[in-house]
């Protein structure tokens, strides 16, 4: 045995001093309500900070539930899906879904990161969002794509999809945002040299706060991070301001990763090590501003015929944390909503 909880204080650099660099771990965790997990790790433990590892052989079993025998085992994956299943987000505001806006120059990767999630839920490659290659992208209108399990129910979010940003043409500031705000309605087809305005019959006027955007999410090639027109970088800074402004969380997915680095290509789990993937993880913190664990790199489903738990896993675990940002950003608003009703009251 590498380490006991009970015979040390500060539990966690103990942990690390203990276990890093070992090899394959199994770790045995027991809470307060009498429950108890076991996880098997084949790669090392280690203290590099905000650094994921993927570990397509790890398991979490649950031994014990609230004093009960279980033994059931959940690989990573399952263990993601069960975390993204089971979301549910802050119920004060009345909200039926939380929504992800994806947003970034054309041809990224938006629509095809919402095929990924999609993918994983059905179980098999599915290719409902129209992806591909094309001069002003295949995606034009705003959809707010949900995602099912097999059961028919619907996850508590939704992956906003929209038109490419382009230098010249619409998406512009302003449309920005209205998408922001709710005020753009869903399937909006995008009129590239005319701009939505709100006497257009269609605008939202009083949107309700589900049809806001509660996390934006910038997609970007890593392949081509290098060579984003500075006019584009100053296009996505600029919707950044506004965005700052609403106080809405952002990240990044950084995807393609396969493209920008042949290691990579030949093994997703490269991901976490390689130097070039690393260089574009620092590229996209300084173009957009955001700490490197707000940069999530991903791989997409595009050529595949079968699922890979190594793809999926990369892209869950993005997602994860899209609804973690996402679910922080409605407690803070539940209670700066909350104070202003007092404000109200008391004047
Ligand atoms: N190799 C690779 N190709 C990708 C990846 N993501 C998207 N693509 C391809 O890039 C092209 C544009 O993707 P799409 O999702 O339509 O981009 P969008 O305009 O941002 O919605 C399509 O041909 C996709 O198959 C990825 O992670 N790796
Ligand atoms: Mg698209």
């Amino acid at each position: 045995m590498s380490y006991k909880e009970m015979e040390t204080k500060n539990s966690a650099t103990a942990f690390h001093q203990k276990c890093d660099n070992k090899g394959p771990t199994v770790t045995v965790l027991y809470n307060q309500q009498d429950s108890v997990y076991e996880e098997y790790a084949s790669s090392n433990w280690t203290s590099s900070t905000g650094a994921y590892i993927t570990d397509s052989n790890a398991f979490l079993y649950q031994l014990k539930y609230s004093g009960s025998d279980t033994l059931t085992k959940f690989s990573y994956l399952e263990t993601l899906i069960k975390d993204i299943v089971s979301f549910k987000h802050s119920g004060k505001l009345g909200l039926s879904d939380v929504r992800i806006l994806m947003l970034g120059p054309v041809g990224t990767g938006k629509s095809s990161f919402y095929n990924t999630i999609n993918s994983v839920f059905k179980g098999r490659i599915s290719q409902s969002a129209p992806c591909g290659v094309a001069i002003n992208g295949i995606t034009i209108a705003y959809t707010p794509y949900e995602v099912n399990v097999s059961s028919g129910e619907s996850l508590k979010f939704r992956l906003c999809d929209t038109r490419g940003l382009e230098v010249t043409q619409s998406l512009d500031i302003f449309e920005c945002n209205y998408l922001l705000d709710g005020n753009i309605p869903d399937y909006f087809q995008f009129n590239p040299v005319a701009p939505i305005i709100p006497d257009n019959p269609l605008f939202v006027h009083q949107p309700k706060c589900t049809e806001k955007i509660h996390c934006v999410l910038f997609v970007i090639d890593a392949a081509t991070i290098g060579d984003i027109p500075q006019k584009m970088v100053d296009k996505m800074q600029n919707f950044q301001k506004l965005i700052n402004l609403k106080g809405i969380p952002k990240a990044v997915l950084l995807a393609k990763v396969d493209l920008a680095c042949q290691d990579v290509a030949s093994n997703i789990n490269n991901v976490f090590t390689s130097k070039k993937i690393e260089a574009a993880v620092d590229k996209a913190s300084n173009v957009l501003g955001l700490p490197r664990n707000r940069i999530l790199p991903v791989k997409n489903y595009e050529n595949e015929m079968e699922l890979d738990d190594n793809i999926s896993i990369l892209a869950l675990l993005s997602l994860r944390q899209l609804l973690f940002y996402a679910e922080d950003y409605l407690q803070v608003l539940s209670i700066k909503m909350k104070a202003l009703e007092k404000g109200s009251d008391q004047e």
